[in-house]
């Protein structure tokens, strides 16, 4: 199995680069963001309890988090590999990941950290908000305080995977398919 974490700041374009990577190599995309936004489109009790962190640019508790996952992972044991696409987001959902691959005889085989100027994710992540509907794309609040939270408690995560030898930084600037391009260079060597 292959397992990625596509991993950086709110705007550094994950979901957008994860949408490119699983047509290459037939990985599942897991976005914690989108489950979590079709559960609250839904109305379901995890939906109800997640638009209250989200709206105002917070994390979901992490319990709430690795519970939902869980649940995925169970259904596709068959899977070639996952990207995971927001996920992990604390020190803690990583160890919980480390523990659900463990189970399944895996684990993460490296860490793909996209690297954007803080002025560039705000622009993107705005622009994204006039079309998307998003309640936290479209105040500039909200989208500095989601910033904020990565950095106090997303980043820690760096630490954790470079002992590990599983880091990879990647310059997140330019257009898409220049990114693309630099993200598959470190792929086709895991
Ligand atoms: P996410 O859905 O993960 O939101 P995101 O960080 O903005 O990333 P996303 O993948 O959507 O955007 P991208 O950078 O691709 O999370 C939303 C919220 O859910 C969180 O704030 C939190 O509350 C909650 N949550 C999710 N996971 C959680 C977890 N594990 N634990 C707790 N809470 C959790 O794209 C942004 C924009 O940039 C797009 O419009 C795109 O078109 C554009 N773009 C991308 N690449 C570009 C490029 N190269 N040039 C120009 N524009 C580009």
């Amino acid at each position: 199995m292959l397992n990625i974490v596509l991993f950086g700041p709110p705007g550094a374009g994950k979901g957008t680069q994860a949408e490119y990577l699983i047509k290459s190599y037939g990985l599942i995309h897991l976005s914690t963001g989108e489950i979590l936004r079709s559960e609250i489109a839904a109305g379901s009790e995890l939906g109800v309890e997640a638009k209250k962190f989200m709206d105002k640019g917070e994390l979901v508790p992490d319990h709430l988090v690795v519970k939902m996952i869980e649940a995925i992972l169970e259904t596709h044991s068959e899977a070639r590999g996952f990207i995971f696409d927001g996920f992990p987001r604390t020190v803690d959902q990583a160890k919980a990941l480390d523990i659900m691959l463990e189970a399944h005889e895996t684990g993460i085989a490296g860490m793909l950290s996209l690297e954007v100027e803080k002025q560039e994710l705000i622009n993107r992540l705005l622009s994204r908000g006039k079309v998307s509907g998003r309640v936290d794309d479209q105040n500039q609040k909200v989208i500095e305080n989601r910033i904020q939270v990565y950095r106090d408690k997303t980043l820690p995560l760096i630490e954790y995977y470079k002992p590990q030898g599983k880091h990879f930084g990647i310059d997140g600037m330019g257009s898409i398919e220049e990114i693309a391009d630099r993200l598959k260079q470190v792929i086709e060597k895991l």
